[in-house]
């Protein structure tokens, strides 16, 4: 692994239609996350954790933001040849934007000549975990295979929303049989229960990812998708392994950690990452700064907890809370409250996400909601409250319940104004 030169190529250009209206006008990858990330933080900083330098970002999908995020945040120093380029669509081939995730790799296949790597690791950009590259490209190398997909045991619930790897009985290593989000599939031998997901990172001798892009670009029944095509192509020829998250291992943080992944790809995903983070023992450590996961810290003062006028006390338990928040007064708990939100006097927060500037006036009652950024709920409204009331006013509401408000709304305006 010392001598290989090895570029990273970052998955951006995902829509996200299920985590609608999050998405409205964000890539998925640029949805925030944990009160001060976006998604994409966490990949990019598995890959510079884990030592990488040369990381291609292909973006498509409503990318201002996402593209925006990457250069303000993520510059390295040329100095050394490193460096995190954002590319967009390139449109090299006629005048079509990506097809499917093979079709953006194969129309940037000239930031793949240019780099001249031996390995090239691909990965998706929305995914929550801590991930260590150099171990897969270890395992990688070491089976002699062109294709290794990293897997990760799922519930057989979720089975549709993954690509699904069967390995060849008595060589765990090598892929039998990989289906995109099948209906159904035989649970593992050991638990009946799960089944072994791909977690949409690969790792590929450079050579071989570049001939195998090539090939599908000219089947025109493809499309062009590197779950449902260029993996199941690797298998088909006997040259795709699999490498068991279950085996990476990180330096610092909880126990409970280790292999902790999620696709925060639903809104009720993307809510259930939000609560562990905020359990008195995380099952996902943010403190841990051995492997940081790194992010734009916009200048801010400190967040500040306060009695308010008729001595009500401003407070927050177990929550996590960024930096420019006002608490005067009111009372949150088992909430995100992100950077520069105010929640007032005799105001409650509960099982909430409040993304940043989102203000809580007076007296108003929060509980199970996603509120996305600016949003305001004016003195004595609710949300969250009554599913049935908010589904009336036009809101996203979950099977499960949960609320989302979107960017800039007034709670209690009509939501299509
Ligand atoms: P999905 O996430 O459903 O499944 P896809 O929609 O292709 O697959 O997204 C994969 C990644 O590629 C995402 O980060 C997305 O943003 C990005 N992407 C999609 N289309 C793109 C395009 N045209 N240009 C650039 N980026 C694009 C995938 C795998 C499954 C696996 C799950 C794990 O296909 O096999 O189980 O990820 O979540």
């Amino acid at each position: 692994m010392r001598d290989l030169k090895i570029l990273s190529i970052v998955l951006a250009g995902g829509e996200g239609k299920r985590l609608q209206p999050l998405t409205h006008d964000r890539a998925k990858p640029a949805v925030p996350f944990a009160g001060s990330y976006r998604l994409i933080d966490f990949a990019l900083s598995n890959l510079v954790n884990s030592g990488f330098r040369e990381i291609v970002v292909l973006t498509q999908y409503k990318s201002h933001s996402l593209d925006r995020h990457i250069s303000e945040t993520w510059r390295f120093s040329s100095l050394l040849g490193n460096y995190i380029a954002s590319v967009p669509a390139q449109q090299r081939v006629g005048k079509r934007w990506f097809q499917g995730s093979a079709d953006a790799i194969f129309q940037s296949l000239n930031l793949i000549y240019d780099a001249r790597p031996d390995i090239v690791v691909v990965v998706g950009a929305d995914h929550v975990y801590r991930m260590d590259f150099r171990q897969m490209i270890e395992a990688h190398v070491e089976s002699g295979l062109a294709a290794t997909v990293a897997g990760v045991r799922q519930p057989m619930a979720q089975v549709k929303q993954f690509g699904v790897i069967e390995t060849v009985p008595g060589s765990p290593a090598t892929i039998d049989r990989f289906v995109e989000k099948p209906d159904t599939t035989a649970g593992l031998p050991d638990s009946p229960d799960e089944f072994l997901a791909s977690m949409g990172n690969y790792v590929f001798d450079a050579r071989a990812l570049v001939d195998m892009v090539i090939e599908d670009s000219r089947d025109e029944s493809s499309n062009h998708d590197m779950g449902g095509n260029i993996i199941p192509a690797f298998v088909e020829r006997g040259q795709a392994g699999v490498y068991d998250f279950a085996h990476n291992v990180i330096p610092g943080g909880h126990s409970t950690d280790h292999g902790y992944w999620r696709d925060v790809g639903t809104i009720d995903s993307f809510y259930d990452a939000h609560m562990d983070l905020i359990a008195p023992v995380p099952s996902f450590d943010l403190y841990n700064l051995r492997w940081p996961i790194f992010t734009r810290q916009h200048v801010l003062p400190p967040a500040k907890f306060v009695h308010d006028v008729d001595r009500q006390p401003g407070r927050a338990v177990d929550s996590i809370v960024g930096a420019g928040v006002v608490i005067s007064g009111g009372y949150v708990e088992g909430s995100v409250v992100s950077q520069g939100v105010t929640v007032d006097s005799l105001a409650a927060v509960s099982s909430s996400i409040l993304m940043d500037r989102v203000r809580i006036e007076r007296g108003a009652r929060v509980h199970r909601a996603i509120l996305d950024k600016n949003v305001v709920v004016p003195p004595g409204e609710t949300v969250g409250l009554f599913p049935e009331v908010d589904r009336r006013r036009g809101y996203t509401v979950t099977d499960s319940g949960l609320t989302v408000v979107p960017k800039n709304h007034v709670v209690g305006d009509d939501p299509h104004e």
